[in-house]
Formats: C-alpha cells, structure tokens, sequence
C-alpha cells in the first residue's frame, strides 16, 4: 500500500487498529473467500459421537473449590464465546471477569439479599416449587468460593460518536448463544460453571462500574468442583423426546 493510499483510507470501512480490522458499526458489506477443508464422514462422525458423550458429562455446578484456576483458560473461553453469531454482527455483549475476592464478596452480599427477598415469596409459589427438586435457595457460596465470576452484559444499544443511542438486535439470542459457546468452552476445557441469574440484577451495574446500554445478564461462577460436591440426579430427555424429523 502506498503511503497515499494509507493517509486515505476508504471512507466507511472498519478502521485498523493495531493491525487489526476493527468492528465499525455500519461498515459496508466486504467478503472474503471461505473455504474450510471438508471434513470426511467418518471423522465427523466420530467427532461428534466424542463430542456428545463430553457434553452429557457437563453438569452445573454450585459447590466450587477455592483452588485457583489459570486465567488464561477463563480469557480463552471468553474469546470462544466472543465468535458467536449475533444480530446485525452487533457483538452485543460484555465479559466482566472477576477475580478480586472483594469484588466477589460485594456480589455475594447484594445478590444473597436479593435472593433473599425472592425465595422468601418474590417468586411466587408456583416457581419456588419448580426450584425445589434443584435444592437452590438464597444462600449462594458459590460466588465467593469459586475464583473467577464472568459476569455476562448485554448491550442493550451502541452509542454514536455523538451520543445518539443506535438500537441492537436479537440480543437475547445473541448474548444466549455467547453463553452456550461459553459454558461449552470451560467444560471442553476442564473447568466447571453455573449460570446463576440473581434478580433483579442492576446492582452488578452499580458494583462493577458498568455503563447504561449494559445490562446484565447472567453471573458465571468458575472453577473446580470441591472435593465433595454433589448435583441433582438429574435425567436429561431423550433424543427421542427433542428432536422432531420430518
Ligand atoms: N435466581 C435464583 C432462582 C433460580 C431460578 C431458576 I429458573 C433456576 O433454574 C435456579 C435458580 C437463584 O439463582 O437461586
């Protein structure tokens, strides 16, 4: 490229930031060849098969080890679910890692009080009864035993250089699939997480210093399972009973 050319760059395309095309709300429409190398039958078959046998083994955890995990693995992961697809590209999503055991311990303080006032009534007898064969209640050690909180935002909007609020779309889904491709990615990689969803959650606002398009959307402690942790004899449905051919 000459220099000309780089002193102008084509108006409205993402601009490179540290040699990296960054995302540009409203860049134009640019492709580029995609062309992954197919896989043979036989070894997708048996990817699969390995790959439904390792998810099954998944489990949501609330009992952690304090023992440390490598961060690296948790950013790792972060970046996994950071690929999802979203709405329009929007990538409407925040990671929040937590690391600091202050920061924890502000967490579990504001959502225990909030959980308080939901199990003692806020739910409603209806879903308080859907949650006892789980065993949840208000108590949520979780929060401060395991080492690292992901603390997942939704982007409710983008603000313009000049303030104005630009809508997102399908952030549920987006934030939702994000989520999935994160829990996938700590489980793949031996790290063991709960999507725990305190609410109301404004307070993660407030605590972490986040700004008004995020919202928050699901707290995700990680880590190890402790050493005499138990879940729900859980059964999962059927093939059979999700999948409809036709
Ligand atoms: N947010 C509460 C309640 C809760 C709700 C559902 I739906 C669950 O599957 C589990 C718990 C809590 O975290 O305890």
């Amino acid at each position: 490229m000459s220099d000309t050319e780089q002193s102008k760059p084509e108006t409205g395309h993402a601009e490179r930031h540290d040699g990296r095309w960054a995302p540009i709300h409203g860049q134009p429409y640019r492709s580029v060849p995609y062309r992954p190398a197919r896989m043979a039958a036989a070894e997708s078959l048996a990817h699969a098969a390995e790959l439904r046998e390792r998810m099954d083994q998944r489990r949501t955890v609330r009992q952690f080890s304090t023992d440390p995990v490598p961060p690296q693995v948790v950013r790792d992961a972060i970046a996994c679910a950071a690929t999802a697809p979203s709405g329009a590209h929007q990538q409407p999503w925040t990671f929040v890692l937590v690391q600091d055991p202050d920061i924890r311990r502000r967490i579990r303080e504001a959502a225990e009080h909030e959980e308080q006032i939901s199990y003692d009534g806020r739910l409603g007898e209806e879903w308080l009864a859907a949650l006892r064969p789980l065993g949840t209640d208000e108590v949520k050690p979780h929060l401060t035993d395991a080492p690292a909180l992901i603390v997942v935002f939704q982007q409710r909007y983008w603000l313009g250089d000049d303030g104005t609020k630009h809508k997102h779309y399908y952030v549920d889904e987006s934030v939702g699939i994000a989520v999935g491709m994160l829990l996938s990615a700590l489980h793949l990689s031996g790290l063991a997480a709960l999507v725990h969803t305190p609410s109301p959650m404004r307070f993660l606002s407030e605590v972490l210093g986040r700004p008004e398009n995020e919202k928050a959307f699901a707290v995700v402690p990680v880590g190890y399972p402790a050493p005499d942790c138990e879940v729900p004899d859980l059964v999962r449905k059927s093939l059979d009973q999700v999948l409809v051919e036709v």
